[in-house]
């Protein structure tokens, strides 16, 4: 993309409205726009980064088993009624009437409408384990809607729902859903800590978060570091095995993590000192196991083995899609701006012509652009050098290659990476190769 022509209206001024670091940010990089209190248009930058998150989440559901479906955002009252929701959800729930009086509501989570696909679908214990997710905008009517997208009124969820036959089952689902919640977020280049949790209006017996560490969390969280350094993608453990998830859900377990509602002072104090972590995090995602709350009300039943009806048990599995953005903001930015992990930042490369109009220059940048199909930002406007250099820093592109006339004189031009302010002189063959990785 050409900054010349492009839709990315950064701000110089830090709005007022904005008290976090990653909503500052958003704003000021112009990732995003607020239309309406809570709810946000995301511009094409910022869209690049959700639609990157996106797109890891739906790598590893998939890989794990699970299979994508899209459900409306409008959904029957009715529905709700079933469950018995519909009045206990309250205020937060965004209550709408069609032409014909009839009672929609905008869905704050989809649990009946999956169960009511699930019970018009499924006939047979043979069909079951089933995963189904999806990808989708919800709608909570939030009291104090605040820190931009971390907490909006309307956010992107992956929410994903799993149907089993027997509790055993429903635990290797929620195993497996854990598993793969931890490869995703360590690909996106975040460490989320699973930590035991209420269930709150989703209901049901067993949670966990999954918090990232930031001084502006919402919550106080303690944990035993070797969390963040265990490494989920290079371990084996398979999908498919109980053998393996029992593995992985013992290696959780045996180290300390808890929310200050659940905090154990005597096993925190037991953890060493140089690996004890203590501070504020912000929750990227919740699971639930919570059996046949909405399968026995709502009349979900499988023909068993003996032809005899028998009630599938369930859990569901919650991402932050739109939240993680926020999150990895507050989790990786300096002064200047915002550092994207590479996995997930809008563009590689910006390349910086520090001479516009210099032939050498122009024909060194387009070089370069055209090395990097749809994964280089240029910055081809007519500003001057120290413009280009604050709003690469704002954007936080993991790569910055700086043209400048001096260098390209001699073929060369500079690169800096935004992570560790390195910069090296290099001819343009070994500046692409290095941002090739
Ligand atoms: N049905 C379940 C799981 S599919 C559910 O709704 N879970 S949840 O309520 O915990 O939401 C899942 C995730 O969505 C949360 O972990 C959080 O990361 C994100 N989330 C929840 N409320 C908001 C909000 N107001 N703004 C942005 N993200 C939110």
């Amino acid at each position: 993309m050409r900054l010349s022509r492009s839709f990315i209206p950064t701000l110089k001024e830090t709005p007022a409205e904005a008290q976090i670091a990653s909503h500052r940010l958003m704003l000021r990089a112009g990732l995003v726009r607020q239309t309406a209190s809570g709810i946000y248009a995301w511009l094409p930058a910022g869209l690049r980064v959700l639609q990157n998150i996106a797109t890891i989440v739906r790598e590893e559901q998939n890989k794990a088993g699970a299979q994508e479906v899209l459900m409306p955002t409008l959904q029957s009252a009715d529905l709700w009624r079933e469950s018995g929701r519909y009045d206990a959800y309250g205020p937060e729930m965004l209550r709408i009437q069609d032409r014909h009086e009839r009672d929609l509501l905008y869905g704050p989570t989809n649990e009946e409408q999956i169960t009511d696909l699930a019970r018009t679908a499924l006939k047979s214990y043979r069909e079951l384990p089933q995963i189904l997710y999806q990808i989708q905008w919800k709608f909570r009517d939030e009291v104090r809607p605040r820190f931009g997208v971390m907490r909006g009124r309307e956010f992107l969820m992956k929410d994903g729902y799993g149907f089993d036959l027997d509790y055993q089952g429903a635990v290797n689902t929620y195993r497996r859903m854990m598993l793969s919640y931890m490869r995703t977020y360590q690909r996106m280049g975040v460490r989320a800590i699973p930590m035991l949790a209420d269930t709150g209006p989703i209901g049901g017996e067993l949670s966990h978060e999954f918090i990232v560490l930031a001084p502006t969390g919402e919550s106080q969280v303690f944990y035993d570091a070797t969390l963040e350094q265990l490494d989920y993608l290079k371990s084996d453990f398979a999908y498919d095995s109980p053998a393996d998830l029992e593995a992985f859900h013992s290696l959780i377990n045996s180290y300390y993590a808890a929310t200050e509602e659940k905090h154990d002072t005597a096993r925190y104090a037991a953890i060493q000192d140089d690996q004890k972590r203590e501070g504020r995090g912000i929750e990227v995602g919740q699971i639930f196991y919570f059996g046949k709350k909405y399968s026995t009300p709502m009349n979900l039943t499988v023909a068993g083995p003996d032809g005899k009806p028998l009630t599938p048990e369930m859990g569901s599995y919650g991402i932050g899609v739109s939240r993680l953005v926020g999150a990895v903001i507050e989790a990786s930015h300096d002064d200047a701006g915002i550092i994207w992990p590479d996995a997930i930042a809008p563009f590689r490369a910006v390349i910086l012509n520090l001479k516009q109009n210099d032939p050498a220059c122009d024909r060194i940048c387009e070089e370069l652009y055209a090395a990097f199909p749809n994964q280089a930002l240029y910055d081809d406007r007519e500003d001057r050098a120290g413009v280009k250099f604050a709003d690469a820093d704002l954007l936080g592109h993991p790569w910055q290659i700086i043209v400048g006339p001096r260098g390209a004189a001699q073929n060369k031009v500079e690169l800096k990476h935004r992570k560790s302010g390195e910069r090296s002189e290099l001819s343009i063959e070994d500046a692409i190769a290095k941002i090739k990785g």
